[in-house]
């Protein structure tokens, strides 16, 4: 079978590896139960982006935003962490250099254990003040109150996350570059490869010497620049790798 293959060849280069990269996308929490943008039951498909996700949309109709991330919170709160999340846990105990950047708002990569993530486009669990640009840690679901408001000041509180239209933090997006082009591999997980700039991060490693592995049922425009592509989901195809990985250790 040839991800089996694929799986030997991967850990005999692994195995002596010092930099790892991880990026993930949606698909690496879909086997939590969570649904991803693109897929069939995808989260654009009942929503549209353009309406909800967006700046425009939270200023002229920051109840019904609020709405939809109130039904998301409510949706992701019970979820767990599958074997996907913890084996990246794991790794990020036995390389020297394990960096994990993830495109996912939903927390699972902290509850499976990884301690040193770099969430690309924020947390679900976060609220920001629209005045005073505090952030505060929430786990309420379903919320009070919609949409909920500062208890300082009184304004709006929008979600902590990276709409479409905004722009990255400059250091957010500074220490993924410099994360992806200083590692010796990227594990490019459950990502359809099309938002920017995350999808760019990929190439930068690449262009910088790193092999890319892609682990994905579907293919996407990475496809055909990756090293290793692995046809299946992150929660069957990663715990794979990681025990040919102990087993390769122990010889
Ligand atoms: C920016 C947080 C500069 C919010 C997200 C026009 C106007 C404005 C901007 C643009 C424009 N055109 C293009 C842009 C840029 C835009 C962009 O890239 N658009 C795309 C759609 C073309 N990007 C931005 O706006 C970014 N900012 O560029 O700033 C700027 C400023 C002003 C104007 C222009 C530019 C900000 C992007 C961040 C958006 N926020 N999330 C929220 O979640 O509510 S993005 C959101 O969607 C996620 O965070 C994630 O990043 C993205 C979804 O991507 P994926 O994670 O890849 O998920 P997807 O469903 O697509 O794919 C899942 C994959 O998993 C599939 O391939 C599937 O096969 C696979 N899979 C399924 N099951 C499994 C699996 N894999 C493994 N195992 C399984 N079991």
């Amino acid at each position: 079978m040839k991800n089996k293959e694929n799986v030997t060849s991967l850990t005999e280069i692994l195995q002596n590896m010092k930099r790892i990269a991880v990026l993930t996308g949606a698909g690496i929490s879909a086997e939590s139960g969570i649904p991803t943008f693109r897929g069939k039951e995808g989260l654009w498909k009942t929503y549209r982006a353009e309406e909800l996700a967006t700046p425009s949309a939270f200023s002229q109709n920051p109840k019904l935003v609020w709405e939809w991330y109130d039904w998301r919170r409510g949706l992701i709160g019970p979820k767990e962490p599958n074997a996907g999340h913890k084996v990246l846990a794991c790794w990020e105990k036995i390389f020297p250099s394990f960096a994990l950047i993830t495109q996912n708002i939903d927390g699972l990569h902290q509850k499976a254990g990884s301690k040193n993530i770099l969430e690309l486009h924020g947390n679900i669990w976060k609220l920001r003040c629209t005045e005073e640009g505090t952030i505060t840690e929430n786990h309420e679901a379903p919320l009070k109150e919609i949409p909920p408001r500062c208890p300082d000041c009184g304004a709006l509180l929008r979600p902590h996350v990276v709409w479409f239209g905004e722009s990255l933090s400059s250091s957010t997006l500074h220490k993924a570059y410099l994360l992806s082009s200083s590692c010796e591999i990227m594990f490019v997980v459950g990502t359809s490869a099309v938002v920017q700039p995350a999808a760019s991060l990929p190439f930068s490693a690449s262009e910088a010497g790193a092999k890319i592995v892609e682990i994905n049922p579907d293919p996407t425009p990475l496809t055909s620049y990756s090293d290793f592509s692995f046809r299946g989901k992150a929660g069957e195809i990663l715990p794979l790798i990681d025990e040919e990985l102990n087993i390769e250790s122990q010889d």
